[in-house]
């Protein structure tokens, strides 16, 4: 196995397309965490695999992850879905974290589709709301870039995958995402610095898979589901089992609105 975290992902992507016997990707959509249900409503696979198949994957460490890479035609665009992802607070580094964003890079995918289960910051976004995201604050005070990768992130997000989906769902609303490092929630204190800096969403992934992506000059759309208020802005406490319910509830919802945007893109 390379070293060297591009090349690692040329080894992986040559893997992937020997065992799922499909050469070549257009789209990765990673499921975050409570959206693993929506992934029957993209369709019947061609082809799953189980991550730790590929060099440079890791097994999941949550309950509710599950580790595996289906490919999938949905429209015209041969589909990685991937479930569950390696998350920065496991302690691997960034470029764990990012290889199936390159990997999927390397298997000739152009657009990513990022989703994620997080805590909302407007108390008017109830449990199963999906949110997207329009800009990102990377408070983990990392990157998956080394060295002098002077990378312009102005357009992180695509405005023109954004509308795609508000053409699909009118309703849907937009909101900066925050990511800190976790795996511990927020304190009410840092609740309140994130809103103060600007953020409708918190959450442990996405904004380093993203900048990753767009170094590789893929379309990236993120789309978080609130599950749970930010800590602190209601009575509630938060837990896991929560949010995996919430998921449950939204699922069909997430993978129609999924499957719409892949078709029209
Ligand atoms: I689900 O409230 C989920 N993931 N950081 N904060 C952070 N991550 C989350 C939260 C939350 N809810």
């Amino acid at each position: 196995m390379s070293q060297d975290p591009y090349e690692l992902a040329k080894q992986s992507a040559a893997k992937l397309a020997e065992i799922t016997k499909i050469a070549k990707h257009d789209v990765l959509v990673v499921l975050g965490s409570g959206w693993t249900p929506a992934v029957e409503a993209l369709g019947t696979p061609n082809a799953e695999i189980t991550v730790t198949d590929l060099p440079g994957f890791s097994a999941p460490a949550v309950a509710g992850h599950a580790g595996k890479i289906r490919s999938v035609k949905v429209g015209n665009s041969q589909t990685l879905i991937q479930m569950g992802r390696t998350h920065y607070y496991e302690g691997r580094g960034t470029a764990a974290v990012v290889h199936a964003v390159r990997t999927a890079v390397a298997s000739g995918v152009k657009t990513i589709i990022l989703t994620n289960a997080c805590g909302g910051l407007q108390l008017k976004w109830k449990p199963g709301t999906p949110v997207l995201i329009k800009d990102h604050i990377n408070l983990t005070g990392a990157t998956p870039l080394v060295g002098p990768r002077f990378l312009d992130v102005s357009e992180v997000y695509s405005k023109r995958l954004r509308k795609i989906a508000q053409e699909i769902d009118p309703s849907l609303d937009e909101g900066v995402y925050v990511q800190f490092h976790g795996p511990q929630y927020e304190t009410p204190a840092e609740v309140q610095m994130a809103i103060k800096l600007g953020g409708d969403l918190v959450g442990m992934s996405t904004a380093l898979e993203a900048i990753a992506a767009r170094e590789a000059q893929a379309e990236v759309l993120g789309i978080s589901m609130v599950t749970n208020p930010g800590a602190g802005l209601t009575d509630d406490h938060l837990n896991h089992e929560e949010v995996l319910a919430a998921g449950l509830a939204a699922a069909s919802r997430m993978g129609d609105l999924l499957k719409k945007v892949i078709e029209k893109l």
